[in-house]
């Protein structure tokens, strides 16, 4: 399998994440992708390339101009209000309940209004990196749309938290749905998305949740205990002409293989009775059993399985990275789940 991967993911390396009342080192930093091309080497599974360059119109098609135009320059409008010594860039409060969701004219109050949490630092050079990463996605999807079995997109940051308006969870833009966008414009008529990251792809499922072109299925520990919390649900089923293309599959803390793959072969049925043109794979391995900030209890085995399973639908696969954080098996885990697919 081909894997793109650019060097431009350097460029997002915040100093760290609020988590727990702790500025901590971040869980999503460039040693991940470090990781999983030592594995991709170490196999043999295939060459790595770098992305061509696209421009913003299939970007513009998934989010809103306002985000869009905060993430280019939050950075500057933060250094303007801070100075050469600015503090890292993330919010610490939010408009909730009732009160007035206006954009802010100042820059702390933008953060406050686009952010989704206070995990998700943006650096002089995070904008960079992120359209790196969409160029990653486009490139593999378009050796896909080309002809190509499968191909890996080796994405950093990843995507699919960001919303048509809202980034956060490690995530600005959306790589997985810009790309099931792209399969659209190259003529597929109905592409689905499987998300297999530990959180719910509450951005993902925000984009197409009207639209019956673009199916979402989800697995992922539940809202009940689990960030995104407010997404994911299992009654959230899609709205209008969405209706009944949206199927979240919420896990409880411990879930580990039996059960998980159960849920699997559910979405798995679901997505062949829509009968997709292209499968996005929304690619996070932090459903692992020693991942420090998740509570699932797959093994590095049972990444295999999952490979074996999506292969089974037999279509044009794209997989796109999100998530996973045990770095020392980081490489392990997502390889594994890539040479289960080829097997
Ligand atoms: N500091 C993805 O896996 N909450 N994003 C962090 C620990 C945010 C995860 C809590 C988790 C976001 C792509
Ligand atoms: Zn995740």
């Amino acid at each position: 399998m081909i894997t793109i991967a650019s060097e431009d993911h350097r460029l997002h390396a915040p100093k760290g994440e609020f988590s727990f009342g702790e500025f901590v080192p971040p869980y999503e930093n460039p040693r991940r992708v470090d990781s999983i091309l030592a594995r991709i080497a170490e196999t043999r599974l295939g060459p790595v390339r770098p992305p061509e360059r696209f421009g913003a119109d299939l970007i513009r098609r998934v989010h809103n101009a306002p985000l869009l135009g905060f993430l280019e320059t939050a950075w500057t409008q933060w250094q303007a209000q801070f100075g050469p010594d600015a503090p890292p860039a993330l919010p610490l409060s939010w408009p909730v309940g009732g009160m007035r969701a206006i954009e802010p004219e100042g820059i702390t109050g933008k953060f406050a209004f686009f952010a989704l949490d206070a995990s998700t630092a943006i650096t002089p050079t995070s904008w960079a990196a992120v359209r790196s990463a969409v160029d990653v996605a486009l490139s593999a999807q378009k050796l896909v749309a080309g002809g190509e079995r499968a191909a890996f997109a080796l994405c950093r940051p990843p995507g699919h938290h960001a919303t048509p308006d809202n980034y956060g969870g490690y995530c600005f833009v959306n790589n997985a749905a810009v790309a099931a966008e792209a399969f659209r414009q190259a003529g597929a008529a109905r592409v689905a998305v499987l998300d297999v990251d530990y959180h719910h792809g509450n951005g993902t499922q925000a984009i197409f949740y009207r639209r019956p072109d673009v199916m979402f299925a989800s697995l992922h520990a539940s809202p009940e205990t689990t960030y995104p919390y407010f997404s994911g649900y299992a009654d959230e089923i899609g709205e209008g002409p969405g209706e009944g293309f949206n199927a979240n599959y919420p896990l409880r803390h411990g879930t580990a293989w039996n059960a998980y793959g159960a849920a699997l072969d559910h979405a798995l049925a679901r997505i062949e009775g829509y009968g997709p043109d292209a499968l996005v794979i929304s690619l996070g391995v932090d459903t692992f059993e020693k991942d420090p900030i998740s509570h699932l209890k797959l093994r590095s085995e049972d990444y295999i399985r999952i490979g074996e399973a999506i292969a089974r639908l037999k279509r044009p696969t794209l997989f796109v990275m999100e998530g996973g954080y045990a770095i020392e098996e980081l490489g392990l885990n997502t390889v594994n789940l890539l040479q289960g697919f080829e097997a």
